[in-house]
């Protein structure tokens, strides 16, 4: 068959049924088109969006099951590393965070718990204990996430916590752990998510081996106290504040931790925790198939540990990232990764020194939205025939038809259909709420409030 006649079959194909996508993509490449017909041949696809791979139903169903835990230290004042600014509606207390994230999750309808860094966070005595923690949060319509134990500040950890040479200062680490697994219970979170400062900063300084293994023998200890249904959740982070090596570096260091421990101790990505340019995505996958992906620390990041905002920098990434979640999500109950996928704790980790705190969550409440919405449109019938016949842009054209794809109405009407506002942060604007905290915050604080609490 000549090329012209190819289209003009593929042509009345289309417009006799807009059901033949399939057979469409399968044509075009089984046909060996080259990319420029390619392009043609995606530009068919276009006319099929009524056909596309998920019915509206099923796509808000799923919608509808996404769910983000914002961190309180990202409703607080922060600043960079030289200094800190002042941001007068940020909040200070715990009551203030918890509120302040409770309006984010009204705005969205998809920021449902609010993750505590400890002691960052502890009880007002209006609050008077953990339980009262829990009980405030409700009142703001949210509830209480992962708990995060913090050995990184205090002077004691200058050369490690779980890897520190010093018996006594693992013991003091391993205490603190277990005050966090005790609020966890208290709260009713029913993850503890754990970030190492743990590193050396020149060769020579400690035995790598060494600190490994009295690592490996305090989470040991810390996996026994655990609940059966709390799951550890280790971050790994290649360099900073270390410069020369730390101790759980990477998505392998981690992996190897957690096989150890057992299956309640799960990897947690933290996207802005790589080298330029590493394919995260890839590590999503690999860390799905071996069912040990336990959670998400989003953020954006340009150069290093940026934190900024969810899908300011890299959009796409975090589509691809989706991507591969959607795909183990779809396998539901019959794989590893489809049984993983379905158990991630997904939050974020941003700091806003330059954005009102509460803007920036909604901004990445959106973002995700997007990106997950996206995923949700990929062919993948389609997908799975291009990458078998080996047809490269194929397959490529698939994922660009669907990061391509304007999202935004239909989360504007998911949005509408949830009884929330089309347009959280415009909602948001008109609500007063900024205003009326600031003011507050002010004459609580002064008007440098939140300027010297770092991420507090
Ligand atoms: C470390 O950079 C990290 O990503 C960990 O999750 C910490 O707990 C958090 O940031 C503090 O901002
Ligand atoms: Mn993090």
């Amino acid at each position: 068959m000549r090329f012209g006649d190819f289209w003009r079959r593929l042509h009345v194909s289309v417009r006799v049924n807009s059901r033949l996508s399939l057979l469409t993509l399968i044509t075009c490449s089984r046909h060996r088109l080259s990319s420029s017909s390619l392009v043609t041949c995606t530009r068919h696809l276009t006319l099929l969006k009524k056909d596309r791979p998920m019915d509206k139903s099923t796509l808000f169903a799923r919608l509808k099951t996404q769910q983000v835990e914002t961190p309180s230290w990202g409703f607080a004042g922060s600043g960079t590393r030289f200094g800190k600014f002042p941001q007068p509606w940020a909040a200070v207390t715990l009551e203030e965070k918890l509120a302040d994230a409770g309006i984010a999750h009204k705005h969205t309808g998809i920021l449902p718990k609010v993750a505590l860094h400890i002691p960052w966070d502890k009880p007002t005595p209006g609050m008077k204990d953990w339980k009262g923690v829990a009980a405030f949060a409700r009142q703001h319509g949210v509830a209480i996430g992962a708990i995060n134990p913090n050995v990184f500040q205090d002077a004691d950890y200058q050369f490690g916590s779980f890897c520190h040479p010093h018996e006594r200062v693992r013991a003091k680490a391993l205490e603190h752990h277990l005050e966090c697994v005790d609020i966890a219970k208290a709260t009713d979170s029913k993850g503890i998510s754990l970030w190492y400062a743990d590193g050396t900063n020149y060769p020579g300084q400690d035995s790598f081996r060494e600190r490994r293994q009295r690592m490996l023998a305090s989470f040991q200890k810390l996996y026994a106290a655990l609940a059966p249904d709390m799951r550890l959740l280790m971050e790994y982070k290649f360099y900073e504040p270390a410069w020369y090596h730390t101790d759980l570096a990477d998505w392998g260091a981690a992996s190897l931790m957690c096989k150890k421990l057992g299956p309640q101790a799960t990897v947690l990505v933290d996207t802005g925790h790589h080298a330029l340019g590493t394919n995260i995505e890839w590590i999503v996958a690999s860390l799905l198939d071996e069912g040990i992906l336990g959670g998400f620390h989003f953020n954006s990041r340009k150069y290093g540990d940026d934190d900024l905002t969810v899908g300011s920098i890299n959009p796409h990434e975090l589509f691809l990232i989706y991507n591969e979640l959607v795909d183990a999500e779809n396998e539901g109950q019959a794989t590893v990764a489809g049984r993983c996928a379905g158990q991630i704790a997904y939050m974020f980790d941003q700091c806003h020194a330059y954005k009102n705190t509460i803007e920036a969550t909604i901004q990445s409440a959106v973002a995700v939205q997007e990106a997950y919405a996206k995923a949700l449109l990929v062919d993948r019938a389609a997908l799975k025939q291009f990458r078998q016949n080996c047809d490269v842009s194929g397959a490529e054209e698939v994922l660009k038809e669907a990061y391509n794809t304007d999202v935004r109405p239909m989360l504007r009407e998911l949005r509408e259909s949830l009884g929330i506002d089309p347009n959280p942060i415009a909602a948001y604007r008109r609500s007063g709420y900024a205003e009326k905290v600031t003011s507050e915050r002010i004459a609580k604080y002064g008007s440098k409030a939140a300027a010297g609490g770092g991420f507090q």
